[in-house]
């Protein structure tokens, strides 16, 4: 039922002033009136809050006018559902997207603050594990970039990605505490609470018309409190919204219990519904498993979705026009069970008819697949969706029913096409498949890179492709050229100012006017300059964190990322004790100087991973301490990697190391991030390198290793890697010295079965590409030496990086899946 009309000509007050007199005056108001501290003693924790409430006041009006410009026009409106929004610090890019970096800095400086101190106090929300949750905020800013009215809804997690330390070499996990001194940026709504259920059981009713349908009843009740965090575009375009749900109990406690004398029991309740929204599970690229993350799932989506639904109706008063203005992706299957949620509130809150309902709910809902690893495909138990969500169980049976009736009769499957395509796993207990019920219930279901989305056709949905034909659809990654370029690589993005002129700061595709510079010798000394500045920052950094000392001229030989064994750390870091022993047994050949960088978490539970960590600092403590090597090879771990410090080190790297097993990493975004910044790729044909090849051309990257086709054959065939091993002897004598334990005195035998994989089956392939590898790394090498040649090769990197964009990405998600327009 339409609710309370809005009036649209309320008053609104004068947008603030953002000269310099006037943010000084505010910063210090609220320093005193919001924060509450006196300047003479207020500390920098203080001076960050008081400058990160003027900056909002700036972002404030354009928020409500967004909001209001959307309820006018009845434009659609598109919900972007993710578990993960890996957002980072969020001060420098609200300033920088509405132009307030001079004044601020100017304004803190007239107080005697320094403002990149106070940017680099600012916690990292890391509300996200790698990939998956950085693209949802990209994508976020380049929604509000090109005016699409949008919200991302999500998770607040009071503890987002653990912060790795490092112990003697290991990784050990500590929690993180990003809320530790408050949220500035985000306000709590307590009117826009919604009830969550779970458990309990389902009832036939009968109404007064004689209709029967099913209603839920549950037994567990908590409450899903929206937090609301502005997000805004570059130039300021719009203002949109990140929801982030909290969990909270509905009686924080149990009076009756606590009177009685029971006083924890009484607080039972509490820390139940709570425990829903403590913490981000720590799994990239594996299915968490465990019933509090389905929990999770099941929470976010409900309390999105009574969102979604109550602002509808409340608007237009009916739902039959839903897909026409509401548009909701699924970010991977982690919000899946939203299909069958949108399915129960139609039918049996809202009394709509089956048919008509699943038409509504397939019109409406978008699904963006990230991999296809075997161990990342989400499905649950049967019995524990029964347990927890027996209606939605119900649900999903009828929908599954339907869908294989549909099979049988138009599409004439067999059994065995049938049994792929069914939502129910029959396989060793039966399960729920999250991929194969978020495909029956969207319109679209996209891959992330052209390579990833063939393979999605080619093998997990196979099938369902088949019967659909016309639903899977490419969209290919893109990353914000404003925090991955502007921000983080000021004195590039001047440079490339003073060359060609500002117009790629609102088109980047206007960075290609860089390629007839690319010969040009007096530019390639500045863009080398640039270069070399932010290696020296770097260098600076990893003095003081881990205390080694590296040069600025080596060449920066760069792979941060999730630590996984497709992702082949481990091919890097034997690259490195190849060329350690190269190093050792031929001293005055003309070595190239190298700096191998490494940072990445690995899951807790992921043992290999941890143990290639491991391995990692044991080669470094050998390498950078043995004189023999003087200096030229140094091997780095960088703990902790997150957000902000791929913003320091991706605008330093020579070399990135794109080195998946092809056909393993859907898109990858690393990769884009290090072409913009000038870097040179040396990758597989896996993921967006693909289109990155295309894009920046054959000449300017350097490719090595099996395609996807070969991986494939090669473990098809089932031929054994041992010959490869034993026909190179390089790569023998490496692997021979880490099994030994060269690296690991302490413990010779640690990585005996670590590499003995490598020779029993080498699922990854890092022995078979090994070769491959070293020769692209002295390919590498030979471009380095010839410098002009090097830095060429930068340069058209960063002229090429347009289609990487995120705004491009959206563009496309805009026109091809959500039908809404774009600036
Ligand atoms: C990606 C994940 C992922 N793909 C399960 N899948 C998770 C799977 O907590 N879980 O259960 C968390 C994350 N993440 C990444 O997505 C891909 O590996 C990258 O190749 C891709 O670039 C990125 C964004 O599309």
């Amino acid at each position: 039922m339409r609710q309370k009309p809005i009036v649209y000509d309320a008053p609104t007050p004068e947008p603030r002033s953002t000269n310099v007199e006037a943010l000084q005056a505010e910063i210090l108001e609220n320093l005193i009136y919001s924060v509450g501290k006196d300047p003479i003693v207020a500390r920098p924790h203080d001076w960050l809050r008081a400058t990160i409430l003027t900056v909002r006041d700036r972002i404030m009006d354009r928020w409500m006018e967004s909001s209001r410009e959307t309820w006018r026009t009845s434009n659609k409106r598109v919900y972007y559902l993710s578990l993960e929004f890996l957002i980072g610090r969020l001060m420098r890019d609200a300033m920088s997207n509405v132009g307030l970096m001079e004044p601020v800095a100017e304004a803190l400086r007239n107080l005697n603050v320094d403002l990149g101190d106070l940017i680099n106090l600012e916690p990292d929300a890391a509300l996200g594990n790698g990939g998956l949750g950085r693209l949802a905020a990209c994508f976020l800013e380049s929604m509000s970039t090109v005016k699409i009215p949008a919200y991302g809804y999500g998770i607040r997690y009071a503890h987002g990605l653990f912060r790795q330390e490092m112990s003697e070499g290991w990784q050990v996990e500590l929690p993180e505490d990003w809320l530790a001194h408050g949220n500035p940026w985000e306000f709590e709504r307590r009117e826009s609470a919604y009830e969550v259920g779970f458990g309990g059981h389902v009832d036939p009713v009968t109404d007064p018309d004689g209709a029967v349908r099913q209603e839920w009843r549950p037994n567990e009740h908590l409450l899903a409190v929206a937090f609301d965090t502005p997000i805004v575009g570059w130039r300021g375009a719009r203002v949109n919204t990140l929801r982030l749900w909290s969990a909270q109990p509905i009686d924080p406690i149990l009076l009756d219990k606590f009177n009685s004398g029971d006083h924890i029991g009484a607080l039972e309740e509490s820390a139940r519904a709570e425990a829903i929204t403590r913490v981000l599970y720590p799994a990239d690229s594996t299915a968490a498993g465990q019933e509090l993350r389905l929990r999770q799932e099941f929470f976010f989506s409900s309390a999105s979705l009574q969102d979604i639904v109550r602002r509808h109706l409340q608007q237009y008063g009916e739902l039959g026009s839903l897909p026409d203005k509401v548009a909701i992706q699924l970010n991977d299957t982690h919000p899946a069970i939203s299909v069958a949620e949108l399915m129960r509130i139609l039918v049996d809150d809202n009394g709509i008819a089956w048919a008509e309902a699943w038409t509504l709910t397939k019109g409406t809902f978008g699904y963006t697949n990230h991999t296809l690893l075997p161990e990342a495909l989400e499905s649950w138990p049967v019995a524990l969706l029964e347990r927890l969500l027996p209606r939605h169980m119900q649900i999903i049976y009828q929908i599954n029913a339907d869908i294989l009736a549909e099979a049988r009769t138009r599409a004439k499957f067999t059994d065995q096409q049938i049994a792929s395509v069914s939502l129910i796993d029959e396989n060793g207990g039966r399960r729920v498949r999250m991929g194969q019920l978020a495909f029956v219930g969207s319109h679209s279901i996209n891959g992330v890179s052209a390579l990833h989305t063939e393979l999605m056709k080619q093998t997990v949905f196979a099938d369902l492709h088949r019967l659909y034909p016309e639903r899977i659809n490419n969209k290919t990654n893109g990353i914000t050229p404003r925090r991955w370029l502007m921000q983080c690589n000021p004195g590039l993005t001047r440079l490339v100012g003073e060359r060609i002129g500002p117009e790629f700061l609102d088109n980047i595709d206007k960075l290609k006017l860089l390629v007839p510079h690319a010969e040009d010798p007096g530019f390639q000394n500045q863009f080398a300059a640039v270069k070399l500045e932010n290696k020296r920052r770097l260098a600076r950094l990893i003095k003081d964190r881990i205390n080694v000392t590296v040069s600025p001229d080596a060449l920066f030989d760069v792979q941060i990322k999730r630590i996984h064994e497709y992702k082949r750390q481990l091919l890097n870091i034997i690259h490195a004790v190849a060329l350690y022993d190269e190093i050792r047994t031929r001293p005055d050949r003309d070595w190239v100087p190298r700096v191998k960088i490494f940072a990445g978490k690995a899951a807790p539970s992921y043992w290999n991973a941890k143990l290639i960590i491991k391995l990692i600092n044991d080669v470094a403590r050998v390498v950078n301490n043995d004189p023999a090597v003087r200096g030229l090879l140094k091997v780095v771990f960088l703990p902790n990697y997150n957000v902000s410090l791929a913003e320091v080190i991706v605008p330093a790297a020579d070399l990135s190391e794109q080195i998946s097993t092809a056909g393993m990493e859907a898109s990858g975004t690393g990769n884009m991030k290090f072409m913009g910044n000038g870097a040179v790729t040396i990758g597989t044909m896996d993921g967006a390198n693909v289109e990155m090849h295309r894009e920046v051309g054959a000449d300017n990257i350097v490719i090595f290793g099996l395609n996807a086709e070969e991986v494939e054959e090669k473990r098809r065939s089932g031929e054994p890697p041992r010959a490869v091993i034993d026909k190179s002897p390089r790569l023998r004598e490496v692997l021979e010295t880490i099994a030994s334990g060269v690296f690991s005195p302490d413990d010779p035998h640690r990585y005996r079965d670590l590499i003995g994989g490598l020779y029993d089956h080498d699922w990854f392939m890092v022995a078979r590409d090994f070769d491959a590898y070293a020769a692209a790394q002295a390919r590498v090498e030979g471009i380095w030496r010839d410098r002009a040649h090097w830095n060429a090769m930068a340069i058209c990197n960063t002229a090429n990086v347009g289609f990487f964009s995120s705004d491009r990405t959206i563009r496309q998600y805009a026109a091809d899946i959500w039908g809404v327009p774009t600036a």
